[in-house]
C-alpha cells in the first residue's frame, strides 16, 4: 500500500497566516501527555491498535523514580503516556481520581518566556514559570499554564533540543514489529499523521468562561460551529463552541451540558472523570478507510452508524460525489459531511479506557474546515445509544 503524502496544513484545515504578528504566536502542537493506570501495557495498545511507534523512554533506569514514561509517534502527533511506580506519585493520584486521561496539552511556541508573560498578564494562572531543561542533546525552554480541571497547557521552545524527545528521555525501539503488516498491504504505514483538534468538557454554564479564556489569554477566535438550542435538547444536551488560532491548526472545542430530555452525554463525562478535562482528541488522516480497517482488525471499537443514515436521499443530495462509493462508508460506520468549503470523512471510536470518558476522532478532511455539524444528529444518537447501556442515560 503506498502511503498517499497530503501536507500537514492541508490535512488539519490549517489557513495562510503570519503568526509573527500574533500576541500569543504558536507553531503548532507538540505533545499529548496522559496519566494512565500502566503505561507499560497502554504503550504496546497504542503500538498495535493506533499504529503509534516508541521512540523514547524514561523511568527509573533513567533515575525517574516517580514515573515510567513512554513516547509515542505517528506522523505529527506525539503521545507521552506516563505511568506511576510509586503509590503516591502525580499519575498515580491523577489515575485515582479520574481514571486514564489527559494530564497536558503542549504547544510549541517561538519564545516561551514571551508567551507566558503574555499569557499571565491576561489572566492565566501560571503552574510552572518558564526554566530550561538540558541534557548533552541540548537544551529545551518550558513553562505551564492552567485549563480546565486539572489540564495544563504547557508551552515548548524546542528549536535549541536534538535529541529523541526532551532532556532525561533515552531513545527506544519500537514495541511491535509492524513490518510484515504494512508490507503486505494489511495496514498502512501510519494510521493518522497529524492532530486536528483537542475537545474540552467543562461544567454547565462555563462554556463561555473558557471560551473568553482562550480568546484572552491566546487570543483566539471563535469559530463556526455551535450545537444549536434546538440540538441541544433534542438529541444532545450539549452545547459546543470552537476557539483557535490563526493558523487553525490548533483548534480547541468547548462542551458544556445542556438540559435536555435525557442525560447530557457530557454530565456521564463530568461525573466518571470527576471534574473537567479533555473529552476526545481527533487524529487526522490521508486515509480513514484503511485506518479503520486496521485499527478494527486490532479489535479498536468504533460508534455504529444506523443503515439509515446511508440510506437516506437527503444525505447523497447533500453530500455529492465523494472520493469513494457512499457503500464502502456504510460498511465502516464512517459518517460524512459537506460544508462551503469541502468535505470530510469521521468516525469516532467508543471510549478507551474503563471509564466512559476519553475517546478519538479520525478525520479526514477535503477542503473543509468545520466540525460535522450535518453529524451532530446521528452522532449524538449513537453516543447515547452507548450510554444507555452502560445504564447511565
Ligand atoms: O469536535 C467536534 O465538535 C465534533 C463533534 O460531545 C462532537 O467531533 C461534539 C461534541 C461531542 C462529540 C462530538
Ligand atoms: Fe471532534
Amino acid at each position: 500500500m503506498t502511503e498517499l503524502v497530503i501536507p500537514e496544513a492541508q490535512l488539519v484545515g490549517a489557513v495562510e497566516h503570519d503568526i509573527s504578528k500574533d500576541d500569543f504566536p504558536i507553531k503548532g502542537w507538540d505533545h499529548l501527555r496522559f496519566y494512565v493506570g500502566n503505561a507499560k501495557q497502554a504503550a504496546h495498545y497504542y503500538s498495535t491498535a493506533f499504529g503509534m511507534t516508541l521512540i523514547a523512554y524514561r523511568g527509573p533506569e533513567q533515575g525517574f523514580r516517580e514515573h515510567a514514561e513512554y513516547v509515542l509517534k505517528s506522523g505529527g502527533v506525539t503521545f507521552v503516556l506516563a505511568g506511576g511506580v510509586t503509590a503516591d506519585s502525580a499519575a498515580t493520584k491523577h489515575y485515582a481520581k479520574h481514571g486514564d486521561g489527559v494530564i497536558e496539552v503542549a504547544l510549541e511556541v517561538p519564545d516561551v518566556d514571551d508567551n507566558y508573560a503574555y499569557a499571565i498578564k491576561q489572566g492565566a494562572t501560571g503552574i510552572e514559570e518558564p526554566h530550561d531543561l538540558t541534557d548533552a542533546n541540548g537544551t529545551i525552554r518550558i513553562a505551564a499554564i492552567a485549563t480546565y480541571g486539572e489540564t495544563r497547557n504547557v508551552l515548548i521552545d524546542r528549536s535549541k533540543y536534538n535529541g529523541p524527545f526532551m532532556p532525561g528521555f533515552v531513545a527506544a525501539s519500537p514495541i511491535v514489529d509492524r513490518s510484515a503488516a504494512i508490507a503486505d498491504g494489511r495496514e498502512p504505514k501510519r494510521f493518522f499523521q497529524a492532530l486536528d483538534h483537542v475537545v474540552g468538557n467543562v461544567e454547565e454554564g462555563k462554556m463561555l468562561e473558557w471560551v473568553e479564556y482562550y480568546q484572552k489569554v491566546m487570543g483566539f477566535t471563535n469559530i463556526v460551529e455551535f450545537v444549536d438550542d434546538a440540538i441541544a435538547t433534542e438529541y444532545s444536551a450539549l452545547m459546543s463552541k470552537v476557539v483557535a488560532n490563526g493558523t487553525r491548526k490548533v483548534k480547541f472545542p468547548i462542551n458544556e451540558p445542556a438540559e435536555g430530555m435525557k442525560k447530557s452525554q457530557i454530565d456521564e463525562y463530568l461525573e466518571f472523570y470527576d471534574g473537567p478535562g479533555v473529552q476526545h482528541m481527533a487524529l487526522a488522516t490521508n486515509d480513514i478507510l484503511a485506518a479503520v480497517d486496521a485499527m478494527r482488525a486490532q479489535g479498536v471499537e468504533f460508534l455504529e452508524a444506523p443503515d439509515s443514515y446511508y440510506d437516506d436521499t437527503e444525505l447523497r443530495d447533500r453530500i455529492g460525489t465523494v472520493r469513494v462509493p457512499i457503500e464502502e462508508l456504510k460498511k465502516r460506520s464512517i459518517l460524512v459531511d459537506r460544508d462551503e468549503d469541502g468535505y470530510m470523512l469521521q468516525i469516532f471510536t467508543k471510549p478507551q479506557q474503563d471509564r466512559p470518558t476519553v475517546f478519538y476522532e479520525l478525520i479526514e478532511r477535503h477542503g473543509s474546515l468545520s466540525f460535522g455539524k450535518g453529524n451532530f444528529k446521528a452522532l449524538f444518537e449513537a453516543l447515547e445509544k452507548e450510554q444507555g447501556k452502560r445504564g447511565n442515560l
